[in-house]
């Protein structure tokens, strides 16, 4: 029996989730499968402001128990810094668990009209694939001077070999499964030592996968390319800033961050790995219940998947396409189109499933 250790956080997190848990647990059923799910109030601007912290000391030990971790969203700049929501909490698990790749699937849903012209389902299907533990996010760094004419702020990007390579090998078996294109995103003319070195370990990938096509781009014309030429995508791998900026343009390009799912992987089993949707809290709708609460479900579908529940996660998918198909205007949330709420919609996809 897969156990599952549910944490809402904050904002939307907390009004999308009950739907990713119900998809998860009808789906389960189906199949004769026996899913239990823990549910826990840290990772959240409450737990902060009654702990002062956003987990508690045995975080390690509790979550490190489970299958895997179903993830709301993070963030309430009202009650806590987003640096010290987000370090204090997902970017640990991250760490902790070792999660380094961090995989967003891309692609035009049924129903759903996206923003680039004469683009439709099956125009667009890419996966970003972003290193997920260094990079960018090393949290190694400083101010100096503060408060004086000379004050200063730098912060250093880490890339070791063994961090880039594993993520890099990822990409590559995942284009085996799909395409057989590789895409790295770099910006190696401006950030001159990290960038190149990313560059060289991508070459030295692509020969050891000589079956995979390779291509490059600087980070600014490849956003570019995702919105004039996303059909060009099949998978693109990215260091941890840049991945999570694509895996953003890349849902707004096709439709609606709001549907995106992310799965932030452990791939030696040695530790839970955690799925969440793209989108974060959301402060500026939270409260409001008109989330889209697919990003949420599809989530659940991409963890039923990494436990080897295969068939319920595209279960879940296919009644994902065919609540949107049917376009119910009074069923779809408004990022979609609709007049609905995170209830109509979540609800709906739970009757198909049913
Ligand atoms: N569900 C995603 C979430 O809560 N995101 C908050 C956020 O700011 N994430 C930054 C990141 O993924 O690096």
């Amino acid at each position: 029996m897969p156990t599952i250790a549910v944490i809402p956080g904050d904002g939307i997190g907390k009004e999308v989730m009950p739907f990713g848990v119900q998809a998860v647990d009808v789906a389960a059923r189906r199949h004769g499968l026996d899913v239990e799910f823990d549910h826990f109030d840290f990772a959240s601007a409450e737990y902060y402001q009654e702990h002062g912290r956003m987990l508690p000391e045995d975080w390690k030990t509790v979550l490190g128990s489970y299958d895997a971790i179903l993830f709301g969203a993070v963030g309430c700049p009202a009650v806590v810094p987003d640096h010290v929501s987000l370090w204090g909490s997902l970017l640990q698990f991250r760490r902790h668990f070792d999660q380094y790749v961090n995989l967003r699937p891309c692609r035009i849903l049924p129903g759903i009209t996206s923003p680039l012209r004469d683009k439709g389902p099956g125009d667009v299907d890419f996966l970003v694939v972003r290193e997920n533990t260094e990079g960018e996010y090393s949290n190694s760094g400083g101010i100096m001077f503060e408060g004086t004419q000379r004050e200063f702020a730098m912060q250093e990007t880490v890339m070791t070999r063994v961090g880039v390579d594993r993520v890099m090998e990822y990409a590559f078996d995942q284009a085996m499964k799909r395409r057989r294109k590789v895409t790295s995103a770099t910006k190696s003319n401006g950030i001159s030592i990290t960038m190149p070195y990313w560059d060289r370990r991508f070459s030295a990938a692509a020969v050891r996968h000589p079956e995979v096509e390779t291509d490059q781009f600087h980070i600014d014309i490849l956003t570019a390319h995702f919105v004039q030429h996303p059909e060009w995508f099949d998978v693109v791998v990215a260091s941890n800033l840049f991945g999570d900026i694509l895996s953003d343009l890349g849902p707004a390009c096709t439709g609606t961050i709001g549907v995106a799912p992310s799965a932030n992987i452990n791939p030696t089993g040695e530790f839970p790995s955690l799925f969440e949707p793209v989108h974060g809290s959301a402060p500026d709708i939270a409260g409001q219940g008109i989330a889209n609460p697919i990003g949420q479900i599809w989530s659940g579908a991409m963890m039923l998947d990494h436990l080897g529940a295969e068939d319920c996660g595209k279960e879940i998918e296919a009644a994902i396409e065919s609540v949107l198909r049917a376009a119910d205007t009074a069923v779809l949330t408004p990022d979609v189109g609709g007049t609905g709420n995170t209830e109509t919609l979540g609800r709906a996809v739970i009757e198909a499933l049913n």
